[in-house]
């Protein structure tokens, strides 16, 4: 399985659930260091995994407050990422969007938050996949994209905009 070609997608369901919350605010994303979980090291948006029963919205916000301390508003979604791993694990990742946050940002066990200038964003610190569908979340088109990946690879995308 290295190709998108190889997966049968309308029968495609991912081993895991998760979210990525974009807060934007006063021309700066509230990104992140992670510092453990998949892509530990990178630089990302705040997220994780969707606890079983728990509506993806709720573990967005959830994800907010465990990782970075801010409480974020004014949520939408924004667009969907299905990954695929050549090792077998995949993971369906909804990416959300809020227009702000209250309280003040903090580090935490998880995460180091990085208020980011919109024309500085770092994706040759993110992953791979990153730069393709990041900048429509910022101009407010949805997108759905898939993906293969062999561990930070990316070997194969398409994006639906
Ligand atoms: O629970 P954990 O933090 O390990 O969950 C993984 C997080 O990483 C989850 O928020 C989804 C996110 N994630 C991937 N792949 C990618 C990717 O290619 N780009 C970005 N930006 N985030 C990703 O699992």
């Amino acid at each position: 399985m290295r190709t998108l070609a190889d997966i049968h997608w309308p029968t495609w369901h991912a081993k895991d659930l998760a979210t990525l919350l974009f807060v934007v605010r006063d021309g700066e994303v509230l990104l992140i260091r992670k510092k453990r979980g998949l892509g530990a090291g990178k630089i990302n948006g705040p997220g994780g995994r969707v606890h079983p029963g728990e509506a993806l919205v709720d573990a967005a916000v959830r994800e907010v407050v465990e990782e970075v301390c801010v409480t974020p508003h004014d949520i939408s979604e924004c667009g969907e990422l299905k990954f695929q791993f050549v090792d077998g694990y995949s993971i369906h990742v909804h990416v959300f969007r809020a227009e702000g946050c209250t309280g003040q940002v903090g580090e935490t066990p998880e995460a180091i938050p990085l208020w980011t200038p919109l024309d500085r964003i770092p994706y040759d610190e993110m992953w791979a996949d990153d730069r393709i569908w990041l900048p429509l979340m910022l101009a407010r088109r949805r997108f759905d994209g898939r993906f293969v990946f062999d561990g930070d690879a990316m070997l194969d995308h398409a994006i639906e905009v």
